[in-house]
């Protein structure tokens, strides 16, 4: 018999993945949390019955996340992560010789451990000396620490549920608070093609606190649209210009220096539907 995982995208608009075998699920304290095996995908993280990251393409997601705001910064040696539970925006971020501490906040540390348990390809890098781990939530977590960053990144789930609060106009506030002069912020911002108000929205709130605020894109066949995007606000240096090159060793699979221009061409109604002029 087989078996499908069915997320919907929209009312209207469903996307289903036929599942090898189930690895893990629990109720956690915040959310439902699935780790399939899925014959197309590869292993998948699921939460409340939203994909957070497949096999087949985390490393577009991740890399383009991590590598766009690490190499446009002069010297990210403080990194924090708020979300990101799953482990790959802290391998990314790793892979950089500048770093020497990365924070790595999540809400639910039944996410933290079942991602070292299940999902080893993301979650090698939380026994890296550089990493600390913290199980807390991520707004009250800038809105508390004395401690400053170089860069921020906010790799969250959808504006519902646990991460709802990520997308709030006083955590943009925080975060600008939190970053060292000149630091950059770089945050996931939802689907152009399935969510584009809520692009526009988040894209908004950040270019109300920052001086720079850049929008790139990305394509990541397991989510909305199959068609991503990312949101930087910057104190100082431009997002969109890359100041190093990644290194041959960190094998990367889609950021290139010329990868990094490219996301943030963005196409007449992008731009029409978040207001750039
Ligand atoms: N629609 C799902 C968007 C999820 C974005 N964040 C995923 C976290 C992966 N590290």
């Amino acid at each position: 018999m087989e078996v499908w995982f069915t997320e919907e995208w929209l009312p209207g608009l469903r996307i289903s993945a036929q599942i090898k075998s189930v690895v893990y699920t629990k109720r956690t304290k915040f959310q439902e949390l699935c780790i399939f095996d899925t014959v197309e995908f590869g292993r998948m993280l699921v939460l409340d019955n939203v994909i957070q990251t497949t096999e087949k393409d985390e490393y577009i997601y991740h890399e383009s996340l991590v590598h766009v705001p690490l190499l446009s910064h002069p010297n990210p040696e403080k990194v924090l992560i708020i979300g990101g539970g799953d482990g790959g925006a802290l391998r990314e971020t790793l892979k950089h010789p500048q770093v020497k501490e990365a924070t790595l906040v999540d809400i639910d540390g039944e996410v933290i451990e079942a991602a070292k348990t299940y999902l080893p390809s993301w979650s090698s890098s939380f026994s890296d000396k550089r990493a600390r781990v913290l199980v807390e939530d991520g707004l009250n977590y800038v809105a508390t620490t004395r401690d400053r960053f170089d860069v921020v990144l906010v790799d969250s789930s959808d504006p519902v549920g646990p991460s709802e609060a990520l997308f709030r106009p006083e955590f943009y506030s925080s975060i600008a608070k939190v970053l060292r002069p000149g630091g950059v912020m770089c945050a996931q911002t939802e689907s152009p093609i399935a969510t584009p108000a809520v692009v526009r929205d988040i894209f908004h709130r950040i270019s109300r606190v920052f001086p720079v605020t850049r929008l790139y894109t990305a394509p990541v066949p397991s989510y909305p649209g199959g068609w991503w995007s990312f949101t930087c606000g910057s104190l100082g240096s431009d997002p969109k210009v890359p100041m190093r090159k990644p290194e041959e060793s960190w094998e990367l699979k889609f950021y290139s220096p010329e990868i990094h221009e490219r996301l943030f061409i963005l196409n007449p109604k992008l731009k029409k539907d978040v207001g750039i002029i």
